[in-house]
């Protein structure tokens, strides 16, 4: 089919479906809904017609679809449609260098939403813009995934509270400047979903909303070319149901199934679902397992073409009916793959696992250069699209750098995931990092790295040993990464208790529906009494403390670190990180516990000729900059400092 015949049936459905919208709709949202679809509808026609034209009732599906999106613009609600209009007129906010994000679980965070409420002001002394509450859907009270194994997308855990207090929440929380990110855990669901019960007791119609088999021979098929992605505790892709006697699609845990969205009623529902929690007011949805969503026979069933597709007719569903509403991918997958997701017609912000990865890479190493290798080839995004940057997340590391990066920096990746491993699981001699393994894979060998950033930066060790200068070290290593994560490019993200220097709690071991999932160890309940010290200067609490927020703070002050434009330099010394944006602001990051030496000028041009000034100390040079082991510098030419200090910060 080519884009013509795309374009002349797209309007003749349009000219066809428009009339029957209209009774939906007040006079105004009409106008609303017609003016963007006639800019979208062509898009989204011709993406859920290579997804399901083969259909024989394809038209049906598609007049459903849309009537779905003009019910959502229909109940959505007014302050909802004002944010609409302001950022359709401001589409690039996200990028301002205002931003600031933070994650964590309500109930381990506050208990509740309620006790939320009481610590917005927590949220607002750390500068927080963007605050994503991890899953607090309902879900089954033991298997559930740290809340991934989602039981109904419209109910809130009622241990959490309620849905009504969710939406509420999200007013409070824009009337001070902080935008809601939920999840949307959209390649499956948890067996007790309304749907999977009655699959499970044989209604067909919902069997066909999830991947089921008869017998082995087609599992066994697709599992030739499967990953396991939980090898240890959820072996195989395929879960066996003896009350219908038959597989599952499970890529993750046995309790989540996977959705087959070959089945256009299954992309209505789940659609359905998204605009529900579109309406409650979030404003960035986290799209979970984004590669997982499309499964092909002879292929590995991840980032397939289709899954592109799917997220793009999401996406231009959203721009007509929520278009305030913004994706972020969550794809932990090969560079490239992270990449091919973000676009403004489909993810406009991701994680970015690769900054992440070559992070840790070059605390362990020493070694900057994969880190600048990486960030020179892969860093550069789309307009209107943005990374979503960090060091840690609930999540495991894992080591996915490309190997062909690495290679280019004559590193064997392999091996050197082997020694990154051993490295973090504190195996390797003089290791400071106290990880722990996550998904041993005997056959490849093959693991991930569970463990706070400030135990596997080294302070869990330092303060054991009672040791200044270890203490000091990875003090300034925890300022270093979370350093680059402010100034690179993107939205920062924080992982709350990071701040305040959490260390691995090891009591998930003693809680049976825990002590399986080594992620528990970097998941505690927020230390609210350590928090207590953060603004006293002599505690490594408030050492860590009041670094970052004076950091982020700044951040708020330099226009230079808004959206991308990042220059990264390779100036010859391997410990080394080199950095400028818009070639306003240069940042030298010192991987190694020596100090360094390096004549900018060299290399960085703004560096030429212009005395320097270290935002982050008051130092001026001229000439040689000298950085501390471990220190971080974000310098300016000196005549640009009175300018900086005059700025206000921005709300
Ligand atoms: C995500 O992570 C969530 O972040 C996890 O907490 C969930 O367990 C999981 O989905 C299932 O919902 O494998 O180790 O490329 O790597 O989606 C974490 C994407 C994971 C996957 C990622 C997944």
């Amino acid at each position: 089919m080519d884009k013509h015949w795309y374009y002349t049936q797209a309007a003749k459905s349009w000219a066809r479906l428009m009339p029957r919208i209209k009774p939906l709709l007040n006079s105004v949202d009409f106008e609303k809904f017609s003016a963007r679809t006639a800019v979208h509808f062509p898009t989204l026609f011709e993406l859920l017609h290579r997804l399901y034209g083969d259909q024989y009732d394809f038209l049906f599906h598609l007049e459903n679809i849309l009537s779905r999106a003009a019910m959502c613009l229909r109940d959505r609600p007014a302050t909802l449609k004002h944010l609409d209009d302001v950022r359709e007129a401001n589409p690039d906010w996200y990028q301002s260098h205002s931003m600031m994000g933070a994650v964590c679980y309500v109930d381990r965070f506050s208990g509740t939403l309620h006790g939320l409420q009481d610590k917005l002001d927590y949220l607002e002394e750390l500068g927080i813009t963007y605050l994503h509450l991890m899953p607090l859907f309902e879900c089954p009270p033991q298997k559930n995934d740290g809340g991934y194994a989602v039981s109904s997308f419209r109910r809130v855990n009622p241990a959490i509270g309620s849905m009504e207090e969710l939406s509420a929440l999200s007013d409070t929380l824009r009337a001070r400047g902080i935008s809601l990110v939920l999840d949307f855990v959209f390649n499956h669901t948890s067996e007790e979903h309304d749907w999977a019960q009655r699959a499970l007791s044989g209604d067909t119609r919902y069997q066909a909303y999830y991947h089921m088999f008869d017998t082995r021979e087609i599992p066994n098929a697709y599992e030739q070319n499967l990953r396991e992605i939980f090898p240890e505790q959820a072996p195989g892709s395929f879960t066996w149901r003896p009350e219908i006697n038959k597989w599952v699609w499970s890529t993750f845990f046995s309790f989540q199934w996977d959705l087959n969205y070959a089945n256009p009623e299954l992309f209505a529902a789940m659609l359905e679902e998204m605009l529900f929690l579109a309406n409650q007011g979030v404003e960035v949805l986290r799209l979970d397992a984004v590669p997982f969503i499309w499964k092909k026979l002879g292929t590995n069933c991840e980032n397939l073409p289709e899954a592109h597709l799917l997220i793009q007719a999401f996406n231009a569903i959203v721009r007509i009916c929520a278009p305030a509403l913004l994706f972020k991918s969550e794809a932990i997958v090969h560079p490239r793959d992270v990449q091919s997701y973000i676009s403004p017609a489909e993810c406009q912000l991701s994680y970015n696992p690769i900054l992440m990865v070559c992070l840790w890479d070059a605390v362990a190493t020493r070694d900057a250069r994969l880190l600048t290798k990486t960030l020179t080839k892969r860093f550069a995004l789309p307009k209107s699209t943005a990374w979503v940057n960090y060091i840690r997340s609930h999540d495991d590391i894992g080591w996915g750098f490309a190997d062909e990066d690495a290679a280019e920096v004559g590193i064997n990746g392999a091996d050197h995931r082997y020694f990154l491993n051993q490295f973090y699981t504190g195996s390797f001699p003089g290791s400071f990092a106290r990880g722990v393994p996550f998904n041993y894979n005997p056959i490849t060998r093959d693991m991930r790295i569970s463990g706070t950033s400030a135990s596997l930066m080294g302070l869990e060790e330092a303060i054991e040993r009672a040791d200044d200068l270890l203490t000091e070290h990875a003090i300034r290593r925890i300022i270093l990464c979370q350093s680059i994560v402010l100034a690179v490019g993107g939205i920062p993200l924080i992982y709350l208790g990071d701040e305040v220097g959490t260390l691995n709690d090891y009591s998930y071991r003693k809680d049976p529906h825990l002590a399986e999932d080594s992620r528990w160890i970097h998941r505690p309940n927020f230390d609210w009494i350590a928090a207590a010290q953060r603004n006293t200067p002599d505690t490594i609490t408030g050492r860590i403390y009041q670094q970052l927020r004076h950091m982020i703070q700044l951040r708020k002050t330099l226009p230079m670190l808004s959206g991308g434009n990042t220059t990264i330099f390779d100036v010859g010394n391997p410990h080394l990180l080199v950095f400028s944006r818009k070639d306003k602001l240069i940042v030298v990051g010192n991987f190694s516990d020596r100090n360094q030496n390096i004549q900018l000028g060299a290399y960085v041009p703004v560096a030429n000729d212009n005395i320097l000034q270290d935002l982050l100390t008051g130092e001026q040079f001229n000439g040689a900059i000298g950085v501390d082991p471990w220190q971080i510098r974000w310098l300016i030419p000196a005549d640009a400092t009175n300018r900086v200090a005059d700025a206000a910060p921005e709300a």
